[in-house]
């Protein structure tokens, strides 16, 4: 009796998980505010097939789910051993061997899956082919945070170097080329496709497209070391005319500071930080901006005939173009929120509009490692630089002007 009631109270409270969790996962699909790293929420053309994909798929296996649970509820019930039975006495007729039903359970597996084939192969096709006007961006991971760089012009040089915030034309394929700098990561934007392993000395195609203008989050998924739960990115999508703009900013260097504060702030920088950041068209010791050419970098291979290239950090030329900093973990901006997502059309700007958090940059430059964990003794991550109040005041009237 005992059992019987356990039993009962088990497969109640099974049943609620699952409808409870069911229903979340579909109140959730309708919202990308509350659940941003929902992959059944697709926002563009490459998503849009995986999803199609998953509900046929879906639909067969719960299907097939349904009726071996059914039919191993009845046959539990139907042939559940009776307390008179003697032994062998009263035993149903054993079935082991028909030929009929082995050949059957053999033959419509096959079937179901061979017609699931079919809708995976046809995806798999789809996923890979682009338009004609896609765009190029390399994405290389690194302990903790992504960099992107765009060839515009297709001259095979970078001429956008960027981090943490993807920003790419809505309604165009972005044909990406992942590669890593240190360990294995694996990037992720659930609204836009499926995962892609970043691999030191491979490179990844992966193709993402937005349909309309918004941000979209991302996270790294394979796990990288000390930060790896932190290492987030996002796509910004922007109008067409808005992306022109930001490509625009993003290749005129931001203009010289004239304020005193910022121009001490850039005489700290040149000493303390250029030795990681890179700032196109700041010479270390030099009157006049220059573009660092050549700068020796044994991280990067022969093929990236690039100016623009960092040291193991992020590129700052136009820090302030991004919304977020430190693998999207602080706010460039007050009243910004790193995890918040607009997905309204219109709503991402080319050129983030508002007062510059200076106070999320101050606690970062007091000391990175207390925003997150990280290990610059082995060359990953942002040291505790010492910086004093007036360094760092400084540092950061000029940040905010790299625009
Ligand atoms: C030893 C190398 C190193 C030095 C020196 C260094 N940084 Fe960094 N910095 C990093 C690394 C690596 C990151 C990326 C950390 C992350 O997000 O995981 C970073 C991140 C940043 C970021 C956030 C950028 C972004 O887009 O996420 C800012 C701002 C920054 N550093 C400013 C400075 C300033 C100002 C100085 C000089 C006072 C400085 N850094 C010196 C290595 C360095
Ligand atoms: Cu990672």
């Amino acid at each position: 009796m005992r059992n019987k009631r356990n039993a009962t109270i088990a497969l109640v409270l099974g049943t609620l998980a699952c409808l409870v969790s069911g229903w979340l996962l579909l109140r959730g699909a309708t919202s990308l505010e509350t659940f941003p790293l929902n992959t059944l929420n697709p926002q563009g053309r490459k998503a849009d097939i995986i999803y199609s994909l998953v509900v046929p798929v879906f639909a067969i296996a719960g299907l097939v789910f349904i009726l071996v649970e059914v039919g191993v509820l009845w046959m539990a019930a139907r042939f559940r051993r009776n307390h008179d039975d003697v032994e062998g006495v009263g035993e149903p007729v054993q079935v082991h061997g028909n030929t009929g039903l082995e050949i059957g359970w053999t033959i419509v597996p096959a079937v179901i899956l061979a017609v699931v084939a079919v809708f995976n192969a046809n995806a798999i096709l789809q996923m890979d082919d682009t338009n004609a006007d896609a765009i190029d961006v390399t994405v290389v991971g690194q302990q903790w945070w992504w960099e992107y760089r765009y060839d515009i012009d297709s001259d095979g040089t970078v001429d956008i170097i960027t981090a943490t915030q993807m920003v790419i034309p809505a309604g165009r394929d972005v044909k990406l080329a992942i590669q890593s700098r240190d360990v294995i990561h694996s990037f992720w934007i659930p609204a836009l496709n499926g995962k892609m392993d970043a691999v030191p000395g491979r490179t990844h195609p992966l193709v993402i497209e937005a349909a309309d203008p918004g941000i979209y989050e991302g996270q790294c998924t394979e796990f990288c070391g000390l930060s790896h739960g932190v290492m987030r990115m996002q796509v910004k999508a922007l109008e067409p005319a808005a992306y022109d703009e930001w490509v625009q900013r993003m290749t005129t260097a931001p203009e010289q500071p004239t304020d005193e504060k910022a121009l001490a702030g850039q005489e700290v920088f040149v000493q303390q930080c250029t030795s990681c950041h890179q700032i196109n068209g700041l010479e270390p010791g030099a009157e006049a901006p220059y573009l660092y050419a050549d700068l020796p970098n044994p991280n990067y291979g022969e093929d990236v005939g690039s100016t623009l290239l960092s040291q193991n950090a992020p590129n700052l030329t136009h820090l302030m173009m991004r919304d977020t900093f430190a693998g999207n973990l602080l706010d460039l901006y007050q009243g910004d929120s790193a995890v918040a997502v607009e997905t309204t059309v219109g709503s991402a700007e080319a050129v983030p509009s508002g007062e510059p958090d200076t106070n999320n940059l101050k606690k970062w430059l007091r000391n990175p490692e207390d925003i997150k964990p990280m290990d610059p003794e082995n060359n990953q991550g942002m040291p505790n630089l010492g910086l004093s109040e007036e360094q760092i005041d400084q540092l950061v009237a000029f940040l905010v002007t790299l625009k």
